[in-house]
This record gives C-alpha cells, structure tokens and sequence, in this order.
C-alpha cells in the first residue's frame, strides 16, 4: 500500500506534479522527501508559514542549452545539455554532471532534489545541484569525448564559478572528462580557478581518496549500520550492483574489511564469482581498458557471466547498489530479505524503487538510503575545495580519516534523528528530516529567498 500524505503535504505534492509534468523520477524523489516531513510541519509551523516545502521543490535556476559537436569523420550532432541550480541556502551549487542517453530534465532534477539533502547531510558549505547531458560516452574516441567537453563547457563556464556553482562526475564523467571541462574553463576565463569543478586529477588540483570517497563512503555507512546491530562486514558475503566509479571502490573497501563481493554488473549482464571477485582484473577491465564487464569471465575462468542476468537474484548477506535509479524494485527487495539479506547500503541514487523500500523497512533490515550512504563523494569533493581554497595538498591517509568521520557523523546524525521522530532504525527518515532541517533553518534566516 502506497503511504499517504496529510492533507498539506499532498496540496504540496499535487502541486509538483502539475508543475512539472511527465518528470518520474523527479515526483518520485519530492514524494518519498514528503512522506518523512509530517511530523516536522506539526513541530515547527514556521516552515509551512514560509512555503520552506514549496520553495525547496522549485529550482532557483535551471539551465538547458544546446551542444553541438563533430565526431571523428567530421559529422555534426547536437546534443542537449542541463544545469539545475537547486538550492544554495547553505553555499554554492554542488553536484556532478550525468552523461548517459536516458538523461532528461526530470533526470537531473530528481538527482538535484536529492543533493540538496545530501550536501546538509554533509555539514559542509554546499548547496544543491545537478547537471548532464544526452551525450552517450559509449564507443566514443577520446578526441570525440573531449570535442563534447570543450563545447559543453563553451556554453555552462558562463554559470559557474568557486563561489557560484561547482561540477563534478557522476556516470559517464569520471576524471578524464573533468580534465577536458577544466581544460576549457581555464582557457574561457583565463583564471586557474582550482575549486570551480571537484574529481580533478591529482597532480592540477585533485584531492586525494576523491576517486575511492564515494564507494568507501557507502561501505562505512553499511558497517556504522551493522554496529547499531552488533554485526560487521568481516566474513559477510555481499552484491555489489554496477561496476563503475562507485562499484569498484565499494568493492576494495569490502574486502579491506574482511567481506566477500561475489558479484558485480554493468547494463548488459552480470558477474558471478563464488570464490571472490578479482578487483585488479575489474579495475583493469572498467578503468584501464574501458571494455564490458562480461569480459571477467574470459580471464577467469570458473566465473560465470549471466547476460542480462538479474544480480539481485544471488543470495547475499549485504547489498549494494552502486548503478543507477530504480535498479532494484519490489521483486527484488523481497527476494534479497527472504535470501537473508540483513543490510543495504545505497552507493547510486535512488536506486531501489518505493516499494522495494517498505519492503526493506517492514522487514527490519539496515537500510541505508542514497542521500545519506553516498554522501562521501560530495563530502570528499567539499574537502577538495577546501585544499584548492588554501593551495594545500594533503595525504590519503588524513583525506580518508575525514571521510570517514563525515559518514560516521552523518549515520550518527540519521539514526539520532529518526529516534527522536519516533521511528528509531529508520535511515529514510532520519535523513530526510536532518538534510531538511539544516537546509529550512537556513531559508528562514535569509528571509524570502
Ligand atoms: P560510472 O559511469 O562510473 O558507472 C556506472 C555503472 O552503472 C556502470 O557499471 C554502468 O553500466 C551502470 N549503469 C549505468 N546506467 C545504467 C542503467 N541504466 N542500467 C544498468 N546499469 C547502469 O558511474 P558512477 O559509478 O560514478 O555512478 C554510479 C551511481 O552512483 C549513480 O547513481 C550516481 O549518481 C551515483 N553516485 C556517484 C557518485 C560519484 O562520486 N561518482 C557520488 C554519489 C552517487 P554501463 O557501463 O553498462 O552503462
Ligand atoms: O551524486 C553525487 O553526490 C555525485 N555525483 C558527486 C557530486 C560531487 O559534487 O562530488
């Protein structure tokens, strides 16, 4: 059974859903924020005085523009290209940019929603946004993922700024593609301008543990989760869905920890490994060689490659989504707690469906919800901007030891949070009612922004 709202918060649903037609995943993100936020209007009536809901549902500023660009034979294609600046009550825009071919307004506008909570999650000085574009990345030369880069940037430069409104990586935008976009930014605006986009390369600008933040980050929410139950990660066997940025780092952290991952995936298929996935031949598949995952069952040979194979299908004690939105849906959910699945942790955003939720909620598991468990991707790139802000460099050791804390305080945060609204164990509320506390309190102070 779907939860219903009360009365106010259905107005304020209703009233998205007429604003913002045909826009899924962007319902879907402003519904499950609002289905936790009841008993804060009850508590604090000021914020349904200012319209705080309301205000935080409409973007400060979206952006849509045109990016034409040649591919190697010389033709012509235009792609389309966004840039949501949702909310900066807290500091400036921060969020990644998705290229991917299913990307749309209502894309960006979900994963922007969800940043904002995410970054006051964070407790660092970040706002909310997103951005991205159609561009599939897929079977494009290097030449042609930089021709799209530089045009991208011709145009979104003139929005951003250290101060104003600062990119990232999300899928499709890893370090090689921020390179092109600083590339391009620097040479627009003549200024080495280090903090205007975070995920850069170590030696012009990076932080240290950038790459591996958002993965590792996921698996300590997972492991502060399993503390609150007296159970660890040591000897657990996990699924680690994906195996892009966030997939890979997930995995090394695993096993750092003493689990077992015996199972990743990319769009096409899926990797079963009983003995214990092989991590450098991953690493060496995904990020050196840039090839598909079912490539692993050819250098290893007792692993099996299931094409269009379901991961959620394999038993596993702890699971992690590091893909895409809406992977994993009722059918799944129900299937991983009857498997004995104990823990979830959300390295992608949003992706188990509302469903798939209860379902995890009524059945008691520790479920982990993206905005709070993959938050040390953006954390990592707010300390990045910290170091480009000071000129300073600092080591991987002390970059990680921040990391980490951040997630242990942001779990500390939720599981605090969801206690004192009557829902002890429940990760959604918890941090929802946080990320939008921090972000309302700001609002209010500022007047009518
Ligand atoms: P990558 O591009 O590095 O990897 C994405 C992975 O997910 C690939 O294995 C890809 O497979 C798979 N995938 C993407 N789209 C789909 C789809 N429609 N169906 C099935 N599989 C898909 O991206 P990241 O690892 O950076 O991002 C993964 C998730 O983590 C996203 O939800 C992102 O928003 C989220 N995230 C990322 C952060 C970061 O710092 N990078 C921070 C916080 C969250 P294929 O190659 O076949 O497309
Ligand atoms: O979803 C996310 O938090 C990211 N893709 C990272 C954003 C960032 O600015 O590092």
């Amino acid at each position: 059974m779907v939860p219903s709202l009360d009365e106010k918060l259905e107005l304020i649903y209703q009233e998205v859903l007429h604003r913002n037609p045909g826009e899924a995943e962007f319902h879907q993100a402003v519904r499950e924020v609002l289905e936790t936020l009841g008993p804060v209007l009850g508590k604090y009536p000021e914020f349904a005085d200012r319209k705080i809901i309301q205000r935080i549902c409409e973007p400060e500023r979206q952006i849509i523009f045109r990016v034409p660009w040649q591919d190697d034979k010389g033709e012509v294609h235009i792609n389309r290209a966004f840039r949501v600046e949702f909310n900066s009550a807290l500091g400036p825009y921060k969020g990644g940019m998705r290229f991917h071919p299913s990307v749309y307004l209502g894309i960006i506008k979900f994963l922007g929603f969800e940043q904002i909570f995410k970054n006051a999650l964070t407790g660092m000085p970040i706002g909310g946004g997103k951005g991205g574009s159609d561009f599939d990345p897929k079977g494009k030369s290097s030449d042609e993922i930089m021709r799209f880069c530089q045009s991208l940037m011709t145009e979104l430069y003139r929005h951003l700024g250290e101060y104003t409104d600062v990119p990232a990586g999300d899928i499709g935008v890893g370090q090689r593609e921020i390179g092109y976009m600083f590339g391009q930014y620097k040479r627009i605006t003549n200024k080495y301008e280090s903090g205007v986009l975070t995920g850069k390369g170590l030696a012009w600008g990076g932080s240290r543990a950038r790459t591996e933040a958002t993965g590792y980050g996921t698996v300590y929410f997972a492991q502060e989760m399993l503390k609150t139950r007296g159970e660890s990660l040591d000897g657990k066997t996990c699924v680690v869905s994906g195996s892009g940025n966030v997939a890979i780092y997930a995995i090394e952290k695993i096993m750092q920890l003493g689990g077992k991952v015996i199972a990743c995936s990319d769009s096409n298929g899926v990797i079963l490994d009983e003995e214990g996935l092989d991590l450098e031949l991953v690493k060496r598949i995904k990020e050196v060689d840039r090839r598909r995952i079912s490539t692993y069952a050819q250098s290893r040979k007792h692993a099996v490659y299931r094409d269009g194979g379901n991961i959620w299908a394999i038993p596993c004690q702890v699971a992690l989504p590091c893909a895409t939105q809406n992977e994993l849906n009722g059918k799944d959910a129900r299937n991983l707690v009857k498997q004995g699945c104990i823990a979830v942790s959300e390295g992608a955003n949003m992706p188990t469906t509302p469903e798939g939720i209860r379902i995890f909620l009524d059945a008691g598991i520790a479920y982990g919800p993206g905005k709070a468990a993959n938050a040390a991707g953006v954390a990592t790139s707010a300390l990045e901007m910290q170091q480009n802000a000071s000129r300073d460099s600092w080591t991987f050791q002390y970059t990680e030891h921040r990391l980490h804390q951040i997630m242990v305080d942001i779990h500390k945060t939720c599981h605090e949070t969801a206690e004192e609204f009557g829902a002890p164990g429940n990760y959604v509320i918890g941090a929802n009612i946080a990320g939008f506390l921090k972000v309302a309190r700001a609002m209010v102070a500022m007047g009518l922004i």
